[in-house]
């Protein structure tokens, strides 16, 4: 008999601006398929090429104003709407990573003043990651590496409250700190011993609580 299929993992990226998680997930994508063509799909959140990622997309570029309630489930829709395809792949032995997650969109909500039961209701029953790594990144570093983008949400005060709302959802259970002031490829490094030491005897879960 052929050995049982080892399922894949789900790993979300998330971090600050210019905290280099991008480029990682990135990063970590290629060199998994290099070692094992088709062995892992990169999912970038929001999707902007989705039908509710369009809106969204429009929104971040200033061409529409949205109720930010509508917003708020937008997002989560968003990443519903890839709720199958990420069990599938898992299910089929292929790895998942995501560059961003509901935890951007309950940190993002909450820096906006939003409701915060309602606003970590949203996204229960996502599929659970196996790690999120939170790239660390600190203010200096960040600074140096380039001026804030022209986006709606690309600003200080923006960038301030989120940093201060993002370690309150930290679950020491599944989060791991990456430290994200590191060049490119120390980093690369840091992330493949943690993607190395991910357990895939476990079942897979969905998400419970945020
Ligand atoms: P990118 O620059 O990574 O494309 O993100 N955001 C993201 C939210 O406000 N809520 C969410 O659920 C997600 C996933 C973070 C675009 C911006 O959208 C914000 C930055
Ligand atoms: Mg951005």
């Amino acid at each position: 008999m052929a050995a049982a299929q080892k399922r894949g993992v789900l790993i979300v990226f998330e971090g600050l601006d210019r905290s280099g998680k991008s480029t990682q997930a990135k990063r970590l994508v290629e060199s998994l398929n290099k070692r094992a063509e088709g062995s892992a799909v990169l999912q970038a959140f929001p999707d902007r090429s989705s039908p509710i990622g369009k809106l969204i997309d429009q929104y971040l570029k200033k061409e529409i104003d949205l109720d930010e309630h509508s917003l708020h489930l937008m997002f989560s829709a968003d990443r519903f709407l890839k709720n199958q395809m990420i069990r599938e792949n898992i299910a089929k032995g292929i790895d998942v990573i995501c560059d961003r997650y509901c935890y951007s969109g309950v940190a993002y909500s909450l820096a906006k003043g939003l409701p915060e039961q309602w606003v970590r209701s949203s996204d229960v029953g996502l599929p659970k990651p196996d790690a999120v790594l939170f790239f660390d990144v600190s203010p200096a570093v960040a600074a140096q590496r380039g001026g804030f983008g022209a986006e709606r949400l690309e600003t200080a005060t923006m960038q301030q409250k989120v940093a201060a709302v993002m370690p309150t959802l930290r679950d020491d259970s599944f989060w791991k700190t990456v430290n994200a002031d590191g060049d490119l490829d120390t980093v690369e490094k840091d992330v493949f011993r943690l993607y190395e030491n991910l357990n895939r005897e476990k079942p897979f879960e969905s998400l419970e609580k945020i």
